[in-house]
């Protein structure tokens, strides 16, 4: 029975324990209020906190059936991480198709304007274990399964268009350097360090890859806040049996942010949940993700005149070539009811495709295709894992598949094998309607070999370069001056730099510099680098603003004191933007403001530093800000928001804390005269960051 009053039930449970724990007391559970504590056979349990023994101080005795049972389930709890994408946060949701795409996939799900299909979505870091922080500088994984009428379709995608490597055979090599190194265990969910790097000298198809790590777009603010993809072609093919080349993009409708490098590695101290925080909180709070579904359709026509080859994973087709078509929309709107039962247990897998979508050449995927199914073997332990309810199909299915560990779902009756002649209890029959794969046409020797465009390397990496703005592109070759000083191997960062310099020479002499290194000699392409390709402006974070701060956190440093008028004022913006206020007091019981009143603090300032905020409100009293100058949270907050380029309001009363963290005002930092000031500062908040201020805070 449903309990109609938690409070109450929450009371008695605490009341409960506290009793066991201090006299071993039972408490005896009313009926129909709390459920009784069982066993996993169902019997009652009388006492859950000692186990049975031989006298008050003897030996724990065999026969304890609830003990030997409870200590077994716990020491079987873990299963093996994800070899990859380990750390991952998923939610439920819906995909809601907004046009009709019958013309071009018999797909079901895209069939019907309107129609809302049931999705589950995990996000994902790649290299890190499971336990690692959410901001460690890496590819995030984006993977969706679309629960069909017509069977599950996962499209397993990530939020960079393009791949370190060509060909699948090479990925247990790339996902080794990448790892901690074998002999010492570390560095874990980074990059920076002698193998990857080695690594990627070696191999000159992920120079392309390297850019966009390199890119702020593997730091991202938020998994609300970034883009994902399909990465590879894929084909649709409607009624009539025609094929159209497809790359999938999900486009988010908050638009792009991330966060700056040093911003990470606080982020990462201060809250390695982060981003498992924010998706939860925001659907928690109603304010649901959404992106849009896009899709590049072409012919064989744009293949055959492309520059690059179609079925290259290292290789976008730019936006501005082939445009993006909006399709529908896909909405997170629930979060799981277990983590492990259902973010932990999914298994996702690039072979989930269904009628009206197929599979191109792509070495990738095909590879893809195998290890997907063969891994969800190894890490879920039984070849029933779809019967997991996170893994099965919402539509009806029938098969003749029986039996194994774990079996929960063997079909009735007699018959378990087709064609017998058991008639209408005979099972289930091939149908018309069925999967069918596009059949093209192939031909040729059989050879261990790569299309003849693979071998371009830089030319598009070169594109991804010019395509950022003067900002992104600092923070390009931040990244790799970083990266590459982690490396101690000299000549490791030689062999980057070589690459570098069919990139971009003014990129490949900077980060030289930067390293203290000389410029070396261009590494020789395998292929002549196309050095016309145009910029292409989607590829920018900070050419595509929002233009908007809903779903932002506005975090205001507060103190006894502080003024009642301006806080609600502040409030009040921020509430109009869609964006969340979070107040960080010396103490988290909470403050007083200018007008007597109590107010609770989210945070101490010790522990809600600036980087868990897009902006921040310095609105302390003087009293306050004579006080929190000998604090170094507190200055660090300010001084953080600062450096970190964000937007600064402040009342008169706190500059003296600005002065003593060293801010000096400028076009970011805007004084609040009075709550009528709050509005325009909030509005400044929409354009996200003071990117002017940067040079002024980082030298080298
Ligand atoms: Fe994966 N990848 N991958 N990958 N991948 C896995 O499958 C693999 C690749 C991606 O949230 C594994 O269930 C190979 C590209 C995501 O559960 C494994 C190759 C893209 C996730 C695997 C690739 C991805 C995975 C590990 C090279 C972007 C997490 C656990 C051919 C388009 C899914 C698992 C989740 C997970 C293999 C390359 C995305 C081992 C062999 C390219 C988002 O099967």
């Amino acid at each position: 029975m449903a309990n109609k009053h938690p409070e109450l039930k929450s009371a008695k449970l605490a009341d409960a324990s506290i009793k066991r724990r201090a006299g071993g007391e039972t408490h005896q559970v009313a009926e129909g209020e709390i459920a009784a504590l069982t066993t996993r056979q169902g019997v009652p349990v009388s006492d859950d906190q000692n186990s049975l023994k031989l006298g008050q101080r003897g030996p724990t005795l065999m026969e304890d059936f609830h003990f030997r049972e409870k200590i077994f389930h716990f020491d079987h709890e873990r299963i093996p991480e994800r070899v990859v994408h380990a750390r991952g946060f998923g939610a439920h949701g819906f995909f809601e198709t907004t046009e009709s795409l019958a013309d071009v996939t018999s797909a079901d799900i895209f069939q019907r304007a309107g129609e809302k299909t049931p999705v589950f979505v995990r996000f994902s870091t790649v290299a890190g274990n499971k336990g690692s922080a959410d901001l460690a500088r890496d590819v995030r994984g984006f993977a969706v399964k679309f629960y069909t009428k017509e069977g599950n379709w996962d499209l397993v995608g990530n939020n960079i268009p393009v791949f370190f490597i060509q060909d699948a055979i090479k990925f247990p090599d790339l996902i080794h350097a990448a790892k901690q190194e074998p002999d010492r265990g570390f560095p874990q969910a980074q990059t920076a360090h002698d193998n990857f790097w080695d690594f990627i000298s070696l191999m000159p198809e992920s120079i392309n890859m390297a850019l966009w790590i390199m890119s702020d777009r593997t730091i991202p603010r938020s998994f609300r806040f970034m883009e994902g993809f399909g990465v590879h072609t894929f084909r649709l093919i409607n009624a009539a049996g025609k094929s159209t080349y497809v790359k999938f993009h999900w486009k988010p409708k908050l638009g792009m942010q991330s966060v700056v490098w040093n911003e990470a590695v606080k982020l990462n101290g201060a809250d390695p949940d982060f981003h498992r925080r924010d998706l939860w909180d925001a659907i928690q709070s109603g304010d649901y993700p959404e992106w849009e579904l896009g899709l590049q359709l072409f012919d064989d026509a744009f293949a055959d005149k492309f520059e690059f080859d179609i079925l290259d994973p290292t290789k976008i087709i730019p936006e501005e070539r082939v445009p993006i078509r909006r399709v529908g929309r896909l909405v997170l709107d629930r979060t799981v009811d277990n983590f492990f039962k259902e973010t932990e247990q999914v298994a996702f897998q690039t072979g989930n495709i269904v009628p009206g979508i197929d599979f191109t050449n792509d070495p990738l995927l095909q590879g893809r295709n195998f290890s997907y199914l063969d891994t969800q073997l190894k890490r879920l332990g039984s070849p029933n894992f779809n019967d997991l309810p996170i893994n099965s199909p919402k539509c009806p299915f029938h098969t003749f598949q029986q039996d194994g560990h774990m079996t929960l779902t063997n079909p009735k009756g007699r018959a378990n094998y087709e064609p017998n002649s058991w008639g209408a209890d005979g099972g289930p029959r091939e149908t018309a309607k069925g999967f069918r794969t596009f059949p093209a046409e192939e031909s040729g020797e059989k050879r261990r070999a790569r299309g003849e465009l693979f071998a371009d390397h830089y030319s598009q990496a070169r594109q991804f370069y010019i395509s950022q703005t003067e900002t992104e592109q600092t923070h390009i070759k931040d990244a790799f001056t970083f990266e590459l000083s982690k490396v101690e191997t000299p000549a490791i960062r030689t062999r980057v730099l070589s690459h570098l310099v069919n990139v971009d020479k003014q990129l490949a002499k900077m980060v030289a510099d930067g390293l203290g290194m000389k410029l070396p000699a261009a590494a020789t392409p395998a292929r002549e680098v196309i050095t016309d390709l145009p910029p292409s402006p989607a590829l920018s974070i900070v050419k595509n603003p929002p233009g908007s701060f809903k779903g932002r956190k506005l975090g205001i440093l507060v103190s006894d004191g502080a003024d009642a008028a301006l806080l609600a004022a502040l409030e009040k913006a921020a509430k109009q933007h869609g964006a969340v206020v979070e107040l960080v007091a010396p103490k988290v019981g909470g403050f007083t403001t200018s007008d007597g009143k109590q107010r609770p603090a989210k945070q101490k300032v010790n522990g809600g530093p600036s980087v868990l905020y897009d902006a921040v409100a310095i609105l302390v009293s003087a009293e306050g800000a004579a006080q929190l100058q000998q604090e170094a949270t507190a200055r660090d907050f300010v001084a953080d928001a600062f450096a970190h380029a964000k937007f600064i309001a402040t009342s008169e009363d706190a500059m003296p804390l600005l002065e003593k963290a060293g801010v000096e005002p400028d076009g970011g930092v805007m004084t609040l005269a009075g709550p009528k000031d709050a509005g325009g500062f909030l509005e400044l908040c929409t354009q996200l960051r003071f990117w002017e201020r940067e040079p002024e805070v980082h030298a080298v």
